[in-house]
């Protein structure tokens, strides 16, 4: 029987997905392979001495992990290297931080060869394999070299970025030729489509066709924008556990009358942490009669951390949540918890729940789970406030949240302000209309959709309806 094979750069251990190192799209993709079945194959995590390893395979329920062992000096060059020093920065448009280091790029050919030469080893025909994400653009082109002509797709996590940033990058044009290796490349947003299409349109003199089509390298590739969700009644489920009921009166408890403010993002300069930090700075300056009236709670999930800049970025936060303290904080009401330990999905439900307003400030994200996650988690009787950065992807489908400008810490003092002070029917009406968008467009519809067109069969019906 014709198999999915879902490729990413790490592998995440599909039976514990409460681990909290498991990113957003470790999160999407254990739903997606334990409802299709399948092969998740990528790095272990592991180092070798002797270069880069054979797939390990383990196989639980329906599906199978094949996790690869990677050379330490592919690890160094390709993934603190050219993935999350070049591209990474790139794409999130801080070309401040990008790397165009030679070595890199040769370090990220190599690896998406051995992920190729690996898939090789056991794909048969009718498999239809599925690629994650920035860390393997080329490994479809490889694939092809290799004689695989499967159905092969393609989804950007991150955003695409302006042409005008994407081509200081050395490799451009070949990272664009790479993605016609694929038959679907996806984008989490029409934005993002549209990024693309600028580039080889404006490059490349080509068009995209009404369909969705482009012709180009003598291939046919269909772009289009898939936008990633969470599947809402399993948050609801969650939110509705023991442990969440815990973590849920744990924060109530002592704040019945402080609004809390809450954050939950990865310690990475893309999420906006210290314009948020400076925003609520600003509104404890700007409205002194606030203070004491809320709090904000900020959970900060460590990551990336032989990086240098996310090693700045962690202390910096540290200092800056001191300062504020420092300067505000009161016997009876500390303005800002920090905190940088992991909460179980469980916790992490009731944590949401108990919040009375959502800060998602990135300067840029591909889509933001988060955003979608509180909404889903809330009491329809009782609905937080989610302010949302315009600058995520998730502020194309989430149009009734509060948005702000994160550059503009007046503007989102401000827009805290409102959150607090909103009318119960004003936040029922916004939660409803968000909740059917998330509703509507759930993590089961990202992955059917995809599939659909990546086996270019109809579409399915698939909402998730969480009443
Ligand atoms: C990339 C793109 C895109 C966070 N702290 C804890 C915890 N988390 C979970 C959240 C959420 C996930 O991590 C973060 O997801 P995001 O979407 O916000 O961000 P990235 O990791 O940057 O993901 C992003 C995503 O891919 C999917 O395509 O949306 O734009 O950058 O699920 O809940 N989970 C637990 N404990 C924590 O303390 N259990």
């Amino acid at each position: 029987m014709p198999r999915l094979i879902v490729v990413s750069n790490r592998v995440a251990d599909i039976h514990s997905s409460n681990a909290a190192s498991s990113g957003g799209l470790a999160m999407a993709m254990a739903g997606a392979l334990k409802e299709e079945g399948g092969v998740w194959l990528g790095w272990s995590g592991e180092t070798s001495d002797d270069g880069d390893g054979p797939p390990q395979f383990s196989t639980v329920d329906n599906v199978t992990l094949a996790k690869i062992d990677l050379s330490r000096q592919h690890v160094e060059e390709y993934y603190n290297g050219y993935a999350n020093r070049t591209l990474w920065p790139l794409f999130h448009h801080r070309t401040d931080l990008t790397s165009y280091e030679q070595s890199f790029s040769e370090s990220y050919l190599d690896v998406n060869r051995t992920f190729a030469q690996a898939i090789r080893s056991f794909v048969k025909p009718g498999d239809v394999i599925w690629v994650q994400d920035y860390h393997l653009i080329p490994l479809g082109r490889e694939l092809r070299a290799l004689g695989v002509d499967n159905r092969i797709g393609f989804f950007l996590h991150i955003p695409w970025p302006a042409r005008e940033l994407f081509v200081t990058l050395p490799q451009h044009s070949d990272l664009v030729w790479s993605l016609f290796g694929y038959d679907l490349v996806g984008f989490q947003t029409e934005k993002d489509l549209m990024a693309f299409r600028d580039y080889f349109q404006t490059e490349l003199k080509t068009q995209q066709d009404d369909e969705g089509l482009i012709d180009l390298f003598g291939r046919r590739l269909l772009a289009r924008s898939y936008p990633i969700s969470i599947n809402p009644s399993e948050m609801a489920e969650l939110s509705n556990t023991e442990t969440a009921a815990n973590s849920f009166r744990r924060m109530r408890e002592g704040n019945e009358e402080c609004k809390i403010l809450l954050g939950v993002d990865r310690i990475d300069y893309s999420k906006g942490l210290p314009n948020k930090f400076a925003a609520y700075n600003r509104f404890l300056e700007r409205f002194p009669e606030r203070r004491g009236t809320a709090k904000l709670l900020q959970i900060g999930q460590p990551s990336r951390s032989l990086v240098e800049e996310y090693q700045d970025l962690g202390e910096e936060l540290m200092a800056e949540a001191g300062r504020i303290n420092g300067r505000f904080g009161r016997l009876d009401w500390t303005p800002l918890s920090y905190h940088t330990q992991s909460y179980g999905r469980d916790a992490l439900a009731g944590i949401y729940r108990a919040a009375d307003a959502c800060l998602v400030t990135p300067l840029r994200d591909g889509m933001n789970l988060v955003a979608k996650e509180f909404v889903a988690a809330q009491d329809p009787a009782d609905p937080g406030v989610l302010l949302l950065s315009r600058f995520a992807g998730a502020a194309e489908q989430l149009t009734e949240a509060v948005f702000v400008n994160p550059y503009d810490k007046e503007q989102t003092a401000e827009a805290i302000v409102q959150a607090i002070d909103m009318p119960l029917d004003e936040r029922q009406d916004r939660w409803r209309a968000m909740f059917d968008t998330i509703s509507r467009s759930s993590l089961t519809a990202w992955k059917n959709n995809f599939m659909a067109d990546l086996k270019n069969e109809d579409r399915p019906e698939t909402p998730d309806r969480a009443e």
